[in-house]
């Protein structure tokens, strides 16, 4: 038997030495002590050099609990307790069978064993009485005496009788059986694992033993970047849009007037939205010009469209009686993080409402962004006082809102979310509006996947888009679906100082389609 200590090298070389002068060793017998997983690491090394080959064989072995060791000890808790009452002929009652025992649990446990077996028997008297004077055979003993010995006992009925009883428990032993292979020596040559100009000058090339390339090995970790889990999903949903033949919308900008993320959305300025506690009003500088020209070819009137917006609120048009309250310019200049990029779709419409398309009139256009938004929320799990938004806009003529419920099953069926159902819902610059839901099987709940609707004449026709342009608008988050994708519970997990970070560098990129 080789002694137990030094590296898996040192046991490789004592696997091999102990081989020397035996067919095949049992590794049980010649490293009883080591853990399995060491001599494994060991026997895998000189397999991998085709030195010895091994078997590895399962049993499972039956180890005494504690308590079983002490009936080994001092006997069967039955067998003392008859002990006890052999002594006294008038019996004894439970505590003071205790007393005598010395452990409660004992006498419980032996006492039921014992009149199962009419050794003594319980008096009306409540004393329990020996029924049998001579000795008995204290055949849990014995059983625990084999197991102990050979770790195993002949009958499996017994070791679940005693297992019931937590006197033994069982568990698996591996080990191997290692015989000689082609490669056998007694030393493990020192592998090559280079071809040196000096093996080439001397020639020791020709005897040396090269390792083998293990073109299964795992490269280095190369901590090369990462992807945010966030971005690879937003990856998805830019192929999704741009396969489906969207634009992208510039969104490099978190600070908006009022104008363009309320007022020309028809968001009425006493509306709860706009109130601090939802949205975040920048102190310095506290408001902006009024709307203009940012480029020489956008040929938009502003003045006409600023006077428009005040309109649509204050009177109403458009046939719309609007909300005739009175509309304060500063309030819509004043500057907020954006709440939504629907601020931007709505400069990007107002744009192509100064396109010609070949009939002259603005031509049909899909746009989209994905980008942050702030909103001044209770933070709680699932939300920060930022997120992504993903939005979709589709401006043409002849549009329905059966065509939005179609296309929307079309834009989330491409992110494996399938069976929509549409409720309605309120959004003061989209009529009708929808929530739209799906039926999450890994949820196994029904799960809100975004909000939709179709953009009000109060908002399209101030712009000076055509009566008959609709335009479609919808919009999820980006969160959401990536702590669905990811498994993700609590955004912290996603975003912010608590991420850990290989969570980042080691998740695979997901496939939205992919359930
Ligand atoms: O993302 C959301 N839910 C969602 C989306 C995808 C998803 O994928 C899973 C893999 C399967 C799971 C869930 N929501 C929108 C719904 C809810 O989470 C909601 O509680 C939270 N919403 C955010 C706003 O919270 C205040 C998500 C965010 C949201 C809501 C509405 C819009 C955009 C983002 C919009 C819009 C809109 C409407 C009309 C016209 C233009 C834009």
């Amino acid at each position: 038997m080789a002694n137990q200590s030094g590296t898996t090298a040192d046991l490789s070389a004592q696997i091999l030495h102990a081989l020397s002068h035996k067919d095949s060793i049992k590794s049980s017998s010649e490293f009883p002590t080591l853990p399995s997983t060491t001599v494994k690491s060991a026997l895998d090394t000189l397999a991998s050099r085709s030195m010895i080959k091994y078997e590895t064989d399962t049993k499972e072995d039956v180890i005494l609990e504690e308590e079983g060791e002490g009936i080994l000890k001092d006997g069967s808790h039955e067998v003392r307790i008859l002990h006890a009452l052999q002594k006294e002929m008038e019996g004894l009652s439970l505590s003071e069978l205790e007393d005598v025992i010395g452990d409660k649990k004992a006498v419980q446990l032996g006492s039921g064993k014992g009149f199962k077996n009419k050794w003594f028997s319980k008096e009306k008297s409540g004393k329990l009485v020996a029924k049998t004077t001579g000795d008995v055979e204290d055949v849990t003993r014995d059983q625990l005496r084999i197991v102990q010995q050979k770790h195993t006992y002949p009958d499996s009925k017994v070791v679940a009788e005693l297992k019931k009883r937590k006197l033994v428990k069982t568990q698996k032993v591996i080990s191997y059986t290692v015989y000689k292979d082609k490669e056998y020596a007694l030393e493990i040559a020192k592998l090559q694992t280079d071809l040196t100009e000096e093996m080439l000058e001397s020639g020791t090339w020709k005897t040396a033993t090269f390792k083998k390339y293990n073109f299964n090995s795992l490269g280095s970790d190369q901590n090369a970047g990462a992807l945010h889990p966030l971005n690879k999903v937003r990856h998805e949903f830019r192929q999704i849009f741009f396969e489906m033949g969207f634009e992208e919308m510039p969104t490099n900008k978190y600070v908006e007037t009022g104008f363009w993320n309320f007022d020309a959305l028809f968001v009425p300025q006493q509306h709860p939205a706009r109130d601090l506690q939802d949205t975040f009003y920048i102190s310095d500088p506290k408001v902006a010009d009024r709307p203009y020209a940012e480029s020489e070819e956008d040929s938009a009137d502003y003045e006409a469209y600023w006077n428009n917006v005040k309109e649509v609120h204050q009177e109403g048009k458009y046939g719309s009686i609007g909300y005739r309250y009175p509309w304060a310019a500063n309030e819509s200049l004043r500057l907020v993080l954006r709440t939504h990029t629907t601020a931007i779709s709505t400069a990007m419409l107002h744009k192509l409402a100064s396109k010609k398309g070949p009939d002259g009139r603005p031509p049909p256009a899909k746009y989209f962004s994905i980008d942050r938004v702030f909103r001044n929320e209770t933070v709680d799990a699932t939300h920060l006082a930022e997120f992504h938004q993903v939005e979709g806009v589709i401006a043409d003529y002849g549009l329905s809102l059966g065509g939005l419920m179609e296309f929307m099953r079309i834009f989330f069926t491409k992110m494996g979310i399938e069976d929509l159902r549409f409720k309605p819902a309120y959004n003061p610059y989209t009529e009708p509006s929808m929530e739209i839901f799906s039926f999450h099987k890994g949820l196994n709940k029904l799960v809100e996947i975004g909000n939709s609707g179709m953009f009000r004449p109060e908002m399209l026709e101030a712009m000076g888009l055509p009566k008959d342009m609709v335009v479609f608008g919808w919009g999820l988050s980006l969160e959401r679906p990536t702590m669905i994708k990811y498994k993700v519970n609590n955004i912290r997990e996603l975003l912010g100082h608590k991420v850990d970070l290989s969570f980042i560098e080691k998740n695979p990129a997901v496939r939205l389609e992919k359930a």
